[in-house]
């Protein structure tokens, strides 16, 4: 059935039994899904028992694949990372650009699902079709950085590794997979699956060619590609700044998230801005593979406890972890992301749980002795401490490795508690953009920006706009977002950075497969992916409310104060006009659960016979 693009092959492993398997890759659920997110879910939804503990050996840890990845296309370098959250309890799953991705088709396989708890650390090592457990009690424990070194000296420097730091050992709820000293996917705690399974690394080889329909055109329109992209007027400049120019434009537009996003604009946003980054701290480029607009921006960090280091930066990271505790400096910012990095743990709820915790000491609720140190807004230093502690799981740091949302129920604070279903929202205040509010309150893994960057194409339809026409932009865009670029997997950047035309992608989905698919097409799996994930969730919690679609209460509450939107705040009567707008057009009911004549028409008819069957009633 495959005439390219897909190996047709999954690798199975269980770290139990210390076992292997080849499966199959079902044409139809390839057809269907693609692969990626859409693979991942699929899976998930097949064969994990509902109900399943997500640090528990029986959960599965996916890395997919998709038809693209791996050939010589635009920013196809890239691979999804995937499980049942430890940190949300639904569907969680990241996108890594990492050597890994090609290594993995060209040992054969479209993904590797792993499940089971091996007895000892243990690293998985992939070449072709021979497979190996090593023992990893020396790397058990090693910060990323030397893991990576380590394993690039044993394996060569062009093995794809994959790998979890201490942080995610300790089991904190928001550990992420990493890859060659600053890549990092997985925001829903995926690295923490991976660390429960007692596997330190994977690492992949692969000496195959990766099956093409027609590698001719491939290789004819992947060189047409690059040279649009390297001829885009904003070329240069993205290439010197990537997403740090972000910071500028978050200030500009009042949603750069400060102070626990209690504002969207900041004072010292000049301090850590893309601009201050490239004349001061920037010192190489990096990127992920085949990736022509390479935007890893390596900088030297200048003062400080890792004075003279080197960490890969981003915007996120940046905006979480500066503006976000009140810091106005580059070199402490950069300093709690190489930290991060190093333990393996997210930048953005690392952000979001020092910032609640910073609130929650300047509100009175809890009392600083309790923490074992001095935390005010601005203190790089006691930021730091204070990661350390959640890193190692020390003290109070126990309970911060929890997350946001299980710290609020605990402690109190819920109101200002920055996460939407468990995941914390990433860096863009939504004060003053009920869109992008309703873009981060609907993406499928909870509040990241990965299916929900609505905020720029926000702007151009008018911020104080509600209208059903809003909300249609609001679904294209997590199509495109969501679906095409999680499911094909490649880097969505070009498209949406440079203006890299859409139409490119089902013309090197026909040369890698031989299949047609249209932009229609595409988008309809995306919404068949939505669907599923929806369902996977709904299975989870026993059910869904519209209330798991809302964003937290600060932002209806509490207007901004400072910048020149100050006044602004969200109208939740506006609010729920677009969720069920948003409901309505996606064919879901009034709780946000999906209607049976919804998963019939996707293909789905048997996902709604088995969430009734488990006592779920569901609308026609
Ligand atoms: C991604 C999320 C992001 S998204 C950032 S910065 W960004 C943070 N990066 C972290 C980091 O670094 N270290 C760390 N310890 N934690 C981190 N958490 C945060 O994780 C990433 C790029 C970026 S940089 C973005 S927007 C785009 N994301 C893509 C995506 O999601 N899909 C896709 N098809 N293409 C994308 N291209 C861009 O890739 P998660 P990466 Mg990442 C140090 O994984 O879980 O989705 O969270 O993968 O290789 O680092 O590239 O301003
Ligand atoms: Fe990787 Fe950046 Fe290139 Fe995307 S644009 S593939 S994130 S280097």
């Amino acid at each position: 059935m495959f005439k390219g693009g897909w190996t047709g092959k999954i690798l199975r492993v269980d770290l139990t039994r210390e076992k292997h398997a080849v499966q199959d890759l079902d044409g139809e659920v390839a057809r269907s899904f693609m692969g990626g997110r859409g693979l991942a879910v699929k899976i998930l939804w097949d064969e994990l028992k509902p109900g399943t503990d997500p640090l528990s050996p029986e959960n599965k840890l996916i890395l997919a694949t998709g038809p693209l990845t791996g050939f010589a296309l635009p920013s196809s370098g890239k691979l999804v990372v995937a499980s049942k959250s430890p940190l949300t309890g639904g569907y969680g799953d990241g996108n890594i650009g990492t050597r890994a991705s090609y290594q993995m088709k060209k040992a054969g396989y479209d993904a590797i699902v792993v499940e089971g708890r091996a007895k000892e650390p243990v690293v998985l090592v992939v070449e072709d079709s021979e497979i190996k457990l090593e023992k990893a009690d020396d790397l058990w424990g090693k910060d990323t950085y030397t893991v990576q070194d380590e394993l690039e000296e044993k394996h060569g420097k062009e093995a794809g590794i994959l790998m979890v730091g201490p942080g995610a050992e300790k089991l904190i709820r928001f550990g992420v997979v990493i890859s060659e000293k600053g890549r990092a996917g997985g925001r829903p705690g995926i690295g923490t699956v991976m660390a429960s399974k007692n596997l330190k690394a994977v690492v992949i080889k692969g000496t195959k060619e990766i099956p093409a329909y027609n590698r001719e055109e491939l290789r004819e329109l992947a060189a047409e590609g690059y040279k649009e992209i390297k001829a885009s007027a904003n070329y240069d400049f993205w290439v010197r700044q990537g997403t740090m120019a972000t910071i500028e434009w978050s200030q500009e537009n009042s949603v750069l998230p400060s102070y626990n996003f209690r504002e969207g604009w900041f004072e010292r946003a000049d301090e850590i801005s893309g601009t201050t980054m490239e004349k001061v701290y920037k010192v190489a480029q990096k990127g992920c593979p085949f990736c022509n607009m390479q935007c890893g921006n390596i900088c030297e960090i200048k003062e400080g406890p890792y004075k003279g280091w080197r960490v890969e930066i981003d915007y996120e990271n940046i905006a979480m972890l500066g503006s976000n505790l009140g810091i106005g400096s580059m070199d402490w910012a950069m300093t709690l992301n190489l930290y991060a990095d190093l333990q393996g743990i997210d930048t953005i709820t690392l952000g979001s749980v020092l910032a609640f915790t910073a609130e929650l000491v300047e509100k009175r609720m809890l009392p600083e002795d309790k923490l074992g140190l001095k935390l005010r807004w601005g203190d790089g230093e006691a930021m730091l401490q204070l990661a350390e502690l959640i890193a190692e799981r020390k003290g109070f740091g126990e309970k911060l490795g929890e997350g946001v949302k299980a710290l609020s129920k605990a402690l109190g604070g819920e109101w200002f508690a920055m996460h939407i279903k468990g995941l914390e929202i990433s860096a863009y205040d939504c004060h003053a953009a009920p869109g992008m509010a309703l873009a981060f309150a609907t993406s499928p893994i909870g509040a990241h920006h990965k299916d929900a960057w609505f905020i720029a194409w926000e702007l151009k339809i008018g911020r104080d706009v509600i209208s059903k026409e809003k909300v249609d932009r609001l679904l294209e865009m997590q199509r495109i977002r969501g679906g095409l670029f999680e499911a094909a997997v490649a880097c969505r950047l070009p498209w949406i950075e440079l203006g890299f035309s859409l139409e490119w992608y089902p013309k090197y989905l026909k040369a890698a497969t031989g299949l047609d698919f249209t932009l229609k097409e595409l988008y309809e799996m995306a919404d068949r992916i939505y669907d599923l994930i929806r369902c996977f969730w709904a299975r989870e919690h026993g059910g869904w409310s519209r209330e798991m679609d809302y964003p937290p209460e600060r932002w209806f509450k509490e207007p901004l104060t400072r910048g020149p939107l100050a006044g602004s705040k969200l109208s939740k009567e506006a609010y729920d006009k677009l969720l069920s707008w948003y409901y309505e057009a996606r064919g879901w009911d009034s709780r946000g659960l999906p209607r049976k004549s919804t998963l019939r028409e996707r293909g789905l008819g048997y996902v709604a016979e088995q969430l009734e069957a488990q006592g779920m009633k569901l609308e026609e």
